[in-house]
This record gives structure tokens, C-alpha cells and sequence, in this order.
């Protein structure tokens, strides 16, 4: 058993469509813990910065706007191999081939843009540990 910490990022889509509680519950009752949660609006620059990883990739000027459409709550997820366990949670990337129970089959269907997935999860330790710092203090997960 490995505790880990992950972050994940509830995004605008799951916003608008009032799925935040439930997309948290989904984390609590598979034995995660939320150690710190925050609403947040990125801009362009704060976005381009958080998927820097993907600038030469096609889709990043759409992924952009789609994240700087609305608001968004980032947070930090720990428990045992968290990181796993929350890609696990999260399904495909593409909600269309996301087997069923996942959150993005459950909350983000139908999808016809592929940045409106629902979620956000951290795909490794080194990425958990970036991303976990780009929007929480230490102070803010004691
Ligand atoms: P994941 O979030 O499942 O780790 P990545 O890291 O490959 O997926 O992609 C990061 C984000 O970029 C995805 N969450 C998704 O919103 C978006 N994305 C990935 N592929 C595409 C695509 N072909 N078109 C539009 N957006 C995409």
C-alpha cells in the first residue's frame, strides 16, 4: 500500500452541469480524501501554463478556451495508490469509449469536444507533484 497524493481538477463542463458533489462523491466512496479543494477561473496564461505538455499538440488552443470558459475546482486527492485509482475513476479520455460507472461516461456524455471530459487527474508522481503545487500552498494541505 502506497499513499499517494493526485490532483484532480473538476472542469467547467461538470461545473455547468451542477456534478460537483457528486463527481466528489464518486472520490469518497472509492476511499479517497479530499485534502484541499478550491473554485478557481484560469486565465489563458495560467491554463497554457498548467498543459505546457501539450503546446505543440493541435488541440491546445481549444483546450484552452474550453478551460478558461467557466469556472473550475481543482483539488488534492489521497489515499492508497491515489493516482491510479483516480485515473481509474476518471475512465478514457474520450468519454465516448469511457466504460460505464467511469465519471467521465457517467457525467460527461454526450461529448462532442474532447476537452469537456469532466475531470482532470494527475498521470504520475512526477506530474502530481507539479500539478498539486501549481494551485496549493503547502500550508493548504496540512
Ligand atoms: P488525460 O486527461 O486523460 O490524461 P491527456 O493528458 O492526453 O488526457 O490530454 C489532456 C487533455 O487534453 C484531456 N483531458 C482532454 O481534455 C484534452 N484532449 C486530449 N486529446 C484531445 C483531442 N484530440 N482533442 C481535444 N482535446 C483533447
Amino acid at each position: 500500500m502506497t499513499v499517494q497524493r493526485t490532483l484532480s481538477i473538476i472542469k467547467p463542463d461538470a461545473v455547468k452541469k451542477n456534478s460537483v458533489g457528486q463527481i466528489i462523491s464518486r472520490f469518497e466512496t472509492a476511499g479517497l480524501k479530499v485534502v484541499a479543494v478550491k473554485k478557481v477561473y484560469l486565465t489563458r496564461e495560467t491554463a497554457g501554463e498548467f498543459y505546457a505538455e501539450h503546446k505543440e499538440r493541435p488541440f491546445f488552443g481549444e483546450l484552452v478556451d474550453f478551460m478558461t470558459s467557466g469556472a473550475c475546482y481543482p483539488m488534492v486527492l489521497e489515499g492508497d495508490n491515489a493516482i491510479l485509482k483516480n485515473r481509474e475513476l476518471m475512465g478514457a479520455t474520450n468519454p465516448n469509449k469511457a466504460e460505464a460507472g467511469t465519471i467521465r461516461h457517467d457525467f460527461a456524455l454526450p461529448c462532442t469536444d474532447l476537452s469537456a471530459n469532466a475531470v482532470h487527474g494527475s498521470d504520475s508522481e512526477e506530474s502530481a507533484a507539479r500539478e498539486i503545487a501549481f494551485f496549493f500552498a503547502s500550508a493548504d494541505l496540512l
